[in-house]
């Protein structure tokens, strides 16, 4: 490819970072930094697309899966959220157990991952839960159950106060297979300071992702970005989630999630570009040499950039979804869900070969 040429990198000042990732070194905090100053964008989404194309080929995998959020009702009113409401207002729902079990049964394609989140409600105890997810592995034992950020973790621990290490053992002894990557946001204190500052800190995120693969247990991981965080603030953050995949390893994937201000109380000057989505996509691929895999999670980027995402490091397409009500509260233009089809096309129309895996990443 013309771009991975050295004359080229070598006039746009990063010739030595491209030589590291051709030799597959790792990068430092200041070359994350550099790859934002790169003044050529597609020249780091090459090289992202390099390294994405060394551990996976062409292939772009997707998942038959359903979204179920089982409340919006939330103790922790985080300032970008669109999603969450108090107990008691208009608009708040919570389901029992058997509406969340005809969610599935009204599905059009019978799940292989089920990714359950919520709000920190006030008062819905760990049993509700345990039986949530029994009921739901009786009727579908293959199905892996990625369910429950590490901030809904550590609100039950509150709740229920249990160290968060014993609320993880029991769920997953209830049928828990994964975390989700949620609840991450940005990791910097003086941000998340001012855009979920009751939420769970950096250090307690991590170390319940940490504490869940030390159960055996796989976790993805995620960084809203394009808010009132800054460059430094999102390499900081990937070289946190690379330094805590070095101590644990369990993480199996990373969605970058870029920021959708409708309905939100935080407002920010300047939306992001398209391109500044991509190239954070990019130095993501780039700077986290020991995650597998990297979601371009169409809900949020819309379907046309998470094509675009395939080419500049990204080689997950997430699902069918079914039913999605985060982004779509926070003004997501895109379907509420996909079929395989739509799946496999959208795929092929990147001249990326479509793998249909399993929640655990195990082509199906
Ligand atoms: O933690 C909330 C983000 C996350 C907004 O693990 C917003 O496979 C953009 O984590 N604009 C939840 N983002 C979604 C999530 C996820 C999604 C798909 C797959 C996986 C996975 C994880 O959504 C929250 C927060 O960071 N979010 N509000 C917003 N206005
Ligand atoms: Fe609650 Fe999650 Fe919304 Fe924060 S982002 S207010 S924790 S639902």
């Amino acid at each position: 490819m013309q771009l991975l040429k050295g004359d080229f990198y070598d006039n746009m000042g990063i010739g030595d970072i491209r030589a590291k990732v051709l030799t597959g070194d790792r990068l430092t905090f200041e070359d994350g930094m550099r790859l934002f100053d790169c003044p050529e964008p597609l020249a780091v989404g090459a090289l992202a697309h390099l390294v994405r194309t060394r551990m996976h080929g062409d292939k772009t995998f997707y998942v038959i899966n359903q979204h179920i959020k089982y409340t919006n009702v939330c103790v922790n009113g985080c300032v970008f959220c669109a999603y969450q409401r108090e107990e008691g207002q208009k608009g708040g729902f919570t389901l029992s157990i058997d509406e969340a079990i005809a969610k599935i049964d009204s599905a059009a394609l019978t799940p292989r991952e089920i990714h359950i989140v919520g709000g920190c409600h006030p008062k819905l105890e760990l049993n509700y839960f345990e039986e949530l997810l029994s009921a739901i592995k009786t009727k579908l034992p293959d199905v892996v159950l990625k369910c429950f950020t590490a901030v809904e973790i550590a609100h039950f621990a509150e709740l229920e106060n249990l160290p968060t290490k014993v609320v993880l053992a029991r769920l997953n002894k209830a049928g828990l297979d994964m975390l989700p990557g949620g609840g991450a946001e940005i990791f910097a204190p003086k941000i998340r300071e001012q855009i979920c500052p009751r939420k769970s800190t950096a250090e307690e995120w991590l170390t319940i992702h940490e504490e869940a693969h030390g159960l055996g247990m796989k976790t993805n991981c995620t960084m809203l970005f394009g808010h009132i965080e800054s460059r430094k603030d999102r390499i900081d953050h990937l070289i946190r989630l690379r330094e805590s995949q070095d101590r644990s390893s369990g993480y199996t994937c990373f969605i970058p999630l870029p920021f959708l201000t409708e309905n939100s109380q935080l407002s920010i000057e300047k939306p992001l570009t398209g391109l500044v989505e991509l190239r954070t996509i990019a130095i993501s691929r780039l700077m986290l040499d020991n995650i597998p895999h990297i979601k371009a999670y169409w809900v949020m980027l819309g379907i046309k950039q998470a094509q675009a995402a395939l080419k500049f490091g990204a080689d997950d397409f997430d699902g069918t979804v079914v039913e999605e009500k985060i982004g779509h509260e926070a003004g997501a233009t895109s379907e509420q869900g996909l079929t395989r089809t739509d799946l496999q096309e959208m795929i092929r129309g990147c001249g990326c070969t479509p793998i249909e895996r399993d929640g655990f990443f195990n082509q199906v």
